[in-house]
Formats: structure tokens, sequence, C-alpha cells
């Protein structure tokens, strides 16, 4: 920490880490008078040597306020009851007798923690202490289970133990780029600079897309299969097919480090080009020219995600695409290698402290009772549980069929990320006493807490994370947390003693000390280190002082060795008993719900840009709705024409779990047959909880990860005749607030955020509701009386409200005939004062096309604020990617428009 004095003002620099995605960009925290007033990336950072992407750059403004946040610990006494402000004593004495009582009762495995991979390492370890060391059940299970599983349960299968055994420096040292499931432009957007960068340097590296959609990474790319949903595993078979018929294994790596190859060979001898092009619904000729590029490559690297991981053979699809970089000799050298891409900013550190119902800590195996014996060593400790925990969903179930009974979730919002979400409100309506732990308090998680324990966040807590390269960073508090809020260790440490109490039978444990004897985060990853030492992911010689004086650090980086480690098998010596890595025989399985004739479309769900989950820190700021200001569904426009919808015409999305209304997006993106749906959007923000109402949970049988990516959909024209567009200045968290528990009486309905100060809401419906309306125009706080503008229009079935602040229009609802409220916002937003008499203002817009919701402009540039009519104008005048950036500036700043924009420059330069 840094702190200079400019004028008086007390200006403190704070190095730490991003709390968004797996990159782990270093950020330096600039803070003024204990508030957070800017962020800049850490140049020093060997992650992102300075870059930040726009949701880094956007920390600042969600931090902003305290509206929203989780500022004291409340409870309720009983489902009926509001919850109530609470002194911490209190609240920490209430859980651990709530806890004690049913464990007591039900025995351990009868309460389950659902935490996540936003947590810190140091949380995760004292959460994950408490269930197996203190508690001794298993059931604690993460929201990794729904995004990195499938790619632990493969490294460990093909190598022996888990972890990438690449780094970010094989980003630019790699000359074949192969994306499977991975959009990294929207994702991993630091590393895509990278990548680009390196691209551009030396044309000749190859880009190989694997994904359905067209996506802006998939449009940049050499060579785009744009594979049927879910056929990952017959494109890599074939492509070893090819390979092996063709000479372009190698031999001599095979025989010298692997086990399995003679049974693989034979199950992918089935797997012609011309099949396996057929399932995947490619040309045999991409399919070939992949597997060329591929084996022939200097150094051939796969960057892979949640295309592969969220998938019911995930696993399958993981270990089918680690066979041809194992066939190829294609890793353990520099540019080479399956690197699977981390998707929060600390699952790795998540499982390297053991923090889930399959594991235990430092890699180590509940199953195996060696290492169950060196936990309780190390633990002081006996007696761990050998019933393996409840995974994910499994943890649901058994909450909803009442054998699990009390549930502590923290940094998680289940209801609204986990597949199936009626399963989840079903689940948590049944259990017997349900903790929230959050830092917001605007999620759709929330309002099943019977206690709820304000978290503090990021800017206000410290410890370490791991990131997608196995490297160890500091987080630091730059300010203190608001109101009451604690770290995540902190809590679960305060709990733990005094469970720790209870369950010795009310005795201080005099002769032996306690298991949570913290102080600080500081003492809780030297326990951490020393669970490692002699393991594969070995971290002896790190310390916080290391870490202080030298930098973020790889693991392993055992006491005796003079620095972490990079690349990891670069001698072929894999981490398994006989050091030879493992093939595996991989058959094509197709996804766990085809489409059939009643639920003809394929849904795929996935991320956007500029958000974040469930939105409830990305939500905060206006800048984050810019590019994607509301919830859609992606259907193909020919797809969409032969159903008669157009753009923006409301759709039901049915599938066998649930449905949802939402606006169509017409695109060339996806193919014919599928839909695509962003994960982000909520009950917050829609009628419904969101995409998971539709989707569905059936897992993966090895790793327990379930299908988040693939269900079958029906999509019909919603006949809602009636509509709503009512729009309001004003502060954006607190009209949400207001208008968010209205959202789900309507069959549509949807809140849009435009900049930093408007709320847009639209409705539709079977019927008109008065009383709705009026409660809608209240929660807005539009004007009555003088300074409310009221006009009907009975023939053209539309009436209209206009509320003036002076000569500004500072809200409006109409109804009926909606199309003037594209003029009206605009009006808005322009904050252009009225000229004229105010009842002119109802002829604004009347005869624009009617549209079923308010027109959206997208900003493509965040940064710069420029919109994508201003960049299309500029290109169709002949401006290319330098003159976009010299004369609006769009893309010089983070450059997550930049591959956009490109798209936008080939789609409209003539070829
Ligand atoms: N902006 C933003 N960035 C994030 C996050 C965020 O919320 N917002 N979250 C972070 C987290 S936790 C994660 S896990 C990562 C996820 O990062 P990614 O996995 O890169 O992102 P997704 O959009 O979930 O999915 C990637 C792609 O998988 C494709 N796909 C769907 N089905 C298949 C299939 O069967 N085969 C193949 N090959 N591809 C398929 C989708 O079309 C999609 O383009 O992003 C991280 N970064
Ligand atoms: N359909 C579909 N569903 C998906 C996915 C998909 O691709 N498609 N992706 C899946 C994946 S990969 C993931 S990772 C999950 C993510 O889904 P979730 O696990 O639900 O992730 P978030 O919405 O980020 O929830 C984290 C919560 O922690 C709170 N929080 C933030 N900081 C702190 C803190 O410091 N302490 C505490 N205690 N709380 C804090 C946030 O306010 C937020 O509500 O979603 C999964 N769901
Ligand atoms: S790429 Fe963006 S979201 Fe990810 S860590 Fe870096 S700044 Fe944060
Ligand atoms: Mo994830």
């Amino acid at each position: 920490m840094k702190t200079d004095r400019e004028g008086g003002v007390a200006k403190t620099v704070t190095r730490s880490t991003c709390c968004y995605c797996g990159v782990g960009c270093g950020v330096l925290i600039e803070s003024e008078n204990g508030r957070i007033t800017g962020i800049e990336g850490d140049p020093e950072h060997p992650a992102n040597f300075g870059r930040l992407c726009t949701k880094g750059r956007s920390l600042p403004a969600t931090a902003a306020s305290v509206a929203g946040r989780a500022l004291r610990p409340e409870i309720r006494l009983t489902r009926e009851a509001p919850r109530e402000a609470a002194e911490w004593s209190h609240a920490l004495d209430h859980v651990a007798a709530r806890f004690a009582k049913v464990i007591e009762r039900d025995g351990p495995d009868a309460v389950a923690f659902y935490i996540s991979g936003q947590l810190l390492t140091e949380d995760y370890y004292v959460f994950n202490k408490l269930a197996k060391g203190l508690i001794r059940t298993n059931n604690i299970d993460t929201n990794s289970r729904l995004c990195m599983s499938s790619a632990v349960t493969a490294y460990k299968k093909a190598f022996g133990a888990d972890g990438p055994p690449t780094c970010y420096e094989d980003l630019e040292l790699a000359r074949t780029v192969l994306f499977a499931g991975s959009n990294m432009p929207y994702a991993h957007p630091v590393l895509f600079r990278r990548l680009e960068e390196a691209k551009a340097k030396d044309p000749s590296i190859r880009w190989i897309v694997v994904d359905p959609r067209r996506t802006d990474v998939a449009a940049l790319a050499d060579l785009h299969l744009a594979i049927e949903p879910g056929t990952d595993v017959a494109l890599f078979n074939g492509m070893l097919h090819h390979m092996i018929w063709e000479g372009a294994v190698d031999p001599a790596f095979i025989a010298a480090h692997t086990n399995g190859f003679e049974a693989l060979k034979a199950l992918v001898r089935g797997y012609t080009p011309s099949i396996a092009a057929d399932i995947c619904g490619i040309a045999e000729a991409d399919l070939l020219q992949a597997a060329q590029w591929f084996a022939a490559s200097p150094a051939s690297l796969s960057l892979y995600c949640m295309g592969l991981n969220q998938s019911s053979h995930g696993t399958d699809k993981n270990l089918a695409l680690i066979n041809l970089h194992l066939a190829t000799g294609q890793i353990g050298k520099p540019g080479a290698g399956p690197f699977s891409l981390t998707g929060q900013p600390n699952a790795m550190g998540g499982r390297e402290v053991g923090g889930m119902a399959t594991m235990l800590a430092a890699h180590r195996d509940i199953g195996n009772a060696e290492h169950r014996a060196q936990v309780e060593a190390l633990w002081g400790v006996s007696g761990l549980s050998a019933r393996p925990g409840l995974p994910a969903v499994e943890m649901f179930d058994a909450l909803a069929e009442g054998k699990i009974k009390a549930i502590w979730i923290a940094c998680a919002n289940p209801v609204h990320s986990m597949p199936d979400i009626e399963r989840v409100r079903k689940a948590l309506s049944k259990a017997e006493f349900v903790v929230v732990q959050e830092a917001f308090t605007q999620t759709d998680t929330v309002p099943y807490a019977d206690v709820l324990l304000p978290a503090s966040s990021w800017g206000e807590k410290s410890g370490t994370v791991t990131n997608s390269e196995r490297r160890i960073s500091r987080v630091r508090a730059a300010v203190e947390a608001p109101g009451e809020a604690r770290p995540d260790w902190w809590i679960a440490n305060e709990i733990a003693r005094r469970l720790e109490t209870r369950l010795t039978g009310g005795q201080a444990r005099a002769d032996r000390p306690t298991l949570f004897p913290f102080a600080s985060p500081r003492d809780v990853f030297d326990e951490h280190r020393a669970l490692t030492v002699g393991r594969d992911l070995d971290i002896g010689a790190l310390s916080y002082p290391r870490l202080e004086a030298d930098g973020p650090q790889q693991w392993p980086y055992a006491s005796d060795a003079a620095t972490g480690t990079a690349r990891r098998y670069t001698d072929g010596v894999f981490a398994t008993a006989d050091g030879r890595a493992c093939f595996h025989a991989t058959a094509y399985r197709g996804v766990a719900e085809p489409a059939d004739a009643r639920y003809p479309f394929r849904l795929l769900t996935g991320r956007l840009r500029d958000q974040w989950h469930g939105m409830s820190r990305s939500g905060r700021t206006g800048a984050s709705f810019n590019h994607a200001p509301e919830a859609t569904l992606s259907m193909r426009r020919e797809d969409a024409a032969r159903r008669g919808v157009k753009d923006g015409d409301l759709v039901t999305v049915t599938s066998r779990r649930g449905r949802l209304v939402l606006p169509v997006e017409t695109t060339d993106d996806v193919p014919s047959g599928t839909v695509f749906a962003a994960m982000h959007w909520s009950g917050q923000f829609l009628a419904s909880g969101g995409i998971n109402e539709a989707t569905i949970g059936a897992v993966d049988p090895d790793s327990k990860q379930p299908e988040l990516k693939h269900a079958a959909v029906r999509v019909e024209g919603a006949k809602l005749p009636w509509r709503l567009v009512a729009a309001k200045r004003g502060d954006v968290l607190a009209l949400r607030e207001a208008v968010q528990p209205l959202l789900a009486a309507r069959r549509y309905a949807s809140i849009r955020v435009e900049g930093d100060d408007l709320v847009v809401v639209s409705a539709a419906d079977v019927d008109a509701d008065a009383q709705w309306t009026e409660r809608l125009h209240d929660a807005l706080g539009l004007a009555r009386g003088d300074e409310l503008l009221e006009y009907r229009d009975a023939r053209r079935g539309r009436a209209q409200r206009v509320a003036w602040n002076g000569e500004l229009v500072d809200g409006f609802l109409v109804t009926g005939d909606t199309s003037p409220a594209g003029a009206l916002i605009e009006q808005i937003r322009t904050a252009s004062p009225w000229e004229g008499p105010r009842h002119a203002i109802v002829l604004l817009g009347g005869d624009s096309p009617a549209r079923s919701l308010a027109p959206r402009v997208r900003v493509l540039c965040n940064c710069k604020q420029v919109t994508q009519p201003q960049i299309e104008q500029a290109i169709a005048n002949g401006a290319g990617l330098d003159a976009l950036k010299s004369t609006l500036g769009c893309g010089t700043v983070c450059g997550s428009c930049v591959p956009e924009i490109k798209r936008l420059l080939t789609a409209t330069t003539p070829a």
C-alpha cells in the first residue's frame, strides 16, 4: 500500500487482484478517505502486465455506493416473519446452536455447505476444515461443481493429478491454438488480448474454434468448426483417427510416456473422419484440416472451458481432447498442452484446499484411507468421514427430500445459477434452516435466508487466490467493509469455534487446542501450506512475506525449489503411480436431452461480455448494460422468419422443467434449430428466474457436473396482447429494488438499465391489470398532479403518462401501443429541454413502427462510449480499424470491443 498526499487529500494505492474471472489480473486500487476511487491494471502482474477488461475497469463504480449491500446480520425465527437485524454475537451463536441441534439430532450428514470459487483460499480453507474436520461431514460442495469439476476429473484420470500443465506464456508461444467450447473474448478477455497480439505479430499462427455458435473468436479464426451441440467427443475421436492412420502421431512419446493407447486406437477405428464429421454436422475437409494443423504444428495449445465441462459427458470431452495432446506429444513443452481455463477467480484455490464433496485438502481423496490419515495427523483429529459428500445437484435434491436439514450458502447464488431452479427453490423452502452469507442483498437466493450474514467483499478483504496458470496472488483490502460486514474466513472461524464448544459437550477443550486458532488470513495460509508439503501442489516455499517480496508465484514451489513452476510434466513424467499418462477410450455419447418433435430446439447458454453471473456486482453499474441491455433469446434469422417471429417479438421458451418469456434477438450466429440465452438474467430483472428455469439437472457420471449448456426447448410466439413500457430517471439501484418485487406478477416483465441513471421496465400479459400499473407507477416514483401529463387515445388503444421535471421529461409510462417509448427514452437520455407545449409530447414517435419492446442502441465501446451505429456509419464512410480508433476512440483503452469491431469490418468490407 502506498499513500500520496495531493492537495491535502490522502490518496492510497493498494495492490490487489481483480475479483472476476480466472485470468487473475493484478490491479492497483486507488482510494481516498476510505472510498475506492479508481483502478488501474498492475503493470508488474504477470497475468495482465497492466491490462484490464471492461469488467475490471468498472469495479470502482460497483463499489461506489453501499445501497444493496448486506450491512448487518439478520435473523428470522419463522418463515412467515421478516428478518430482523441482530448483533453479530447473537447471529454467530444462533447459527452454531441451530447447526449443533441438527447434527446432534440427525447426524453430521444432515447439514451441508454450498460455497464458491469466488471465496479466497483462506475462506475456503476454514469452511472445509469446519465441515470435514469438525462436523465430519463431506457435504461441502461449491459452484465449481457447475464449472470446473469435469476438467478436474479428466486431469486426474489422464495425468494423475489436478491442475493445468501449461502457463500464460504458452499463449504467446503456441503456433496452433484450438479453442474448444471457450469464448475467450468475453470470458477471458485479457488473455485473449495476449493471443491477439501474438497473432498480429505472426499471422501464420493458426486459430481453430470449436463452438456451435459463431462467437467473436470464431469469426476471427482460421477455421471454425460449428459442431452440433454436444458432439465434441466424436470430433476429437475423428481427428485422432486421421492422425493415427496418416502417421501424424508421435509413437516415441506414446511408447515412453503413456498407457492405454491400444484400447483407444481400437475405439477410434470406428470414428472415421467421414462418420465423425457427419455426427458433428461439419465438412469432413474441415475436420481433416483441424487434425493436420494440430498434429503438424511445432506447438499446439488447446484452450477449453464450459463448452466442454458443462456436459453430461464433460469428463469424456476433456479426456478426448487430452488424448490428442498425448498422441502427438503436444504437452510439457513451450506453447503446447491442454489448458483448462478456470472461470472463477479462485476456482483453483478451492481445488487446492480440497473444498469440495469429493476431495480432501491438498489434492487428496476422501476415499483414500492413507490420505485421510495424513489429514487427520495434520489437523490433530480422528475419524474423518469416508462417506463421499453430496455434489451440488444431489445436495439440493437431498435437501428437498429432507435428508439434509440445514444448509449454509456462502458466496454463491444457487437460486439463479443451478440448473432447473424450481428444484432449488423447492429444496430451500423445504429446508429446516438456511444460512446465506452474502455481500449484496439483490439476489434470488437471499429471500430464502433464515439468517443473512453480511460479508465483506472485493476491495475490503484480504487473502490469496490462484489463477488459471496456478499462480497465487495476494488479494488486499483497500478500504474498510461497510456496516457490519465481515470477512468470510472470520465468519466461518467464529461459528466454527462456537460449534466446536457445543459439539464437545459445552466444555472448552483445555486438553486440546482449538481446531480454529486463526487470528488472520495469514495464519490460515500457513496451515494450508503445511498440508501441501510433499504433494503435487507443494507450496512449502510460499508465505505472505514471500508473496510480498517476490510477487505472485506459480505452484508447485516446494521449499527446496529455487522458483515456482511455469510448466509441468516437461520431463514426460506424470503424477500417476508409474509416471505414465493415461489415454482413455472415450466413446461418443449425445446430450442428455436431445431435441425431439415436442421440444424441437436445442438451447445453449453462456456469457455476455460485460456481466458477471447473477449480476449482483456487475449489475450495480450502468456501464455493464451498454453492450447487452436486456435479456433476450438469440435465434437464427431463418428459424424466426419460419415461425413468423420478428426481432423484438416475445416468445415463450418451454422445456420439460419450466418456462419463461423473452424477446427474440435474431442473428446469423447460432445454427438453425438452436437458440442461445445468456445465463446472467435472474428474477432481479425478469418475471421469471432466468434461463435456468428451462435447463436440466442431468450430470456427468464421473464429475457430477450438470449439463448447463444443453436442453431441449419449444419456442412459441407469446400471445400477450397487453403491453407496457415505463421509464424513470433516478438512482438505478433504488429503482431496481422498488420495481423488482412487482416483476413476477406479469407473464413477461423485464428491467433494463440504460446508462447510470435510467431504468426502463417492459411488461406484457394477456390482460391489463390496472392495480399493477399503479403499483409500478408508484414504485418508479413517477409524478402525480401537475407534473404528470396524462393522455388517452382509445382509438389507438394507447394510454400515455409523461412525468416532468420542469422542462425535462423525467419518466413515462405507456400502455397499449408502446411505439412512442423509443422517442421518449431518447428524450430522457439526452436530457434535452422540451420546447413547446407539454401536451405536444404525446405526438412523439407515434408514427414509428410498433415494436413490442423499447428499442435499444448498443454501445460497443464502453471506455469511450461509442455505439454500434456510429461505428457502422464510419465503416460505411470507409474507415478501417486504425481510422475508427483515431476518430472515434473506440478500442483504444481496454480493447474488449476490438474483436466485434473487426467482425463489423469484415461484414461490411467487400471481400
Ligand atoms: N464476461 C464474463 N466473463 C466470465 C464470466 C462471466 O460471468 N462473465 N464467468 C467466468 C466463469 S465462472 C466461467 S466458468 C467462464 C466461462 O467461459 P466460457 O466457457 O468461455 O463461456 P460460456 O459463454 O459459458 O461458454 C463458452 C462457449 O461454449 C459454447 N458451447 C455450448 N455448447 C457447446 C458444445 O457442446 N461444444 C462446444 N465446443 N462448445 C459449446 C457456447 O456456444 C459458448 O460460446 O467465464 C468466466 N468469465
Ligand atoms: N445456464 C447456465 N447456468 C450456469 C452457467 C452457464 O454457463 N449456464 N455457468 C455456471 C458456472 S460456470 C458458474 S461458476 C456458476 C456461477 O454462479 P453463482 O455461483 O451463483 O455465482 P455468482 O452469481 O457470482 O454468485 C456469487 C454470489 O456471491 C456474492 N459475493 C460476492 N462477493 C462476495 C464475498 O466476498 N463474500 C460473500 N460471502 N459473497 C460474495 C455475490 O453477490 C453473488 O451473489 O453459474 C453456473 N450456472
Ligand atoms: S480479464 Fe477482466 S474480469 Fe478477468 S481478471 Fe482480468 S480484468 Fe478481471
Ligand atoms: Mo464458472
